[in-house]
């Protein structure tokens, strides 16, 4: 008899969700978690979500004990101490701060980005606020610009919370931004991205709808 799973509100386009399911498989703990495919949008809400994450946002993580765990960087932090590994998160000390303050900013590029995701896909096109969105877009860039300008060598040096939450965010755009060409203005952070996505733990995690 196995034993048993936490449970992961999850869905294959969620890049939130992603980066806790890159950190299980880098972290050999796949196998602890039952995966709950969870379809959602902030206008079409999961009933069963909201009783469990009254956010009504995924990923939400139910433990053994009934307690839920959210937002995606809470539970990367709880599962990063559930194993014997090296820690993902520095624990303490300067790179604690640092690493968290780089995923906190690819955290921020995937807001932007689903908020353009939600304005487009969802708000009828004579309703779009051009100005929002590209605010928003601008966002996006900002962001590529500090992680290709100051960032890279950091994001290079381990495949942490920090950087696998830059690689789930640079995935979301090719997954929602496909016409974006961001590989030809950010050739560093190409190049990085080109060989973290070679990791069995990112091609087993590519988005789909
Ligand atoms: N800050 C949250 C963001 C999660 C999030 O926005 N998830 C999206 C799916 S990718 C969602 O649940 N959207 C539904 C909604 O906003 O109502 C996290 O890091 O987990």
């Amino acid at each position: 008899m196995s034993a048993p799973a936490m449970t992961l509100y999850t869905n294959p386009a969620s890049p939130f969700a992603r980066k806790v399911l890159i950190l299980l498989r880098e972290t050999g703990q796949l196998d602890k978690v039952d995966l709950k495919p969870t379809t959602l949008t902030p206008v079409s809400p999961s009933a069963e979500l909201n009783l469990d994450n009254p956010a009504g946002k995924i990923p939400a993580l139910l433990l053994l004990d009934g307690n839920v765990i959210h937002d995606s960087r809470v539970i990367l932090d709880y599962l990063d101490h559930q194993h014997d590994g090296t820690p993902l998160i520095p624990r303490d000390g300067p790179a604690r701060w640092r690493r968290l303050t780089l995923a906190s900013l690819a955290d921020a590029l995937l807001d932007a980005a689903l908020l353009i995701r939600y304005e487009t896909a969802l708000r009828p096109a004579e309703l779009h606020w051009a100005p929002w969105l590209d605010n928003q877009q601008r966002k996006i860039e900002r962001t590529l610009t500090y992680f290709e300008q100051d960032a890279i060598t950091e994001l290079s040096a381990n495949f942490d919370i920090a950087a696998i939450s830059v690689a789930a965010a640079l995935g979301y755009l090719d997954f929602r931004q496909p016409d974006l060409n961001w590989r030809n203005s950010y050739p560093r952070l190409a190049n990085w991205y080109f060989e973290v996505s070679k990791r069995p733990s990112m091609q087993a995690t590519q988005p789909s709808a």
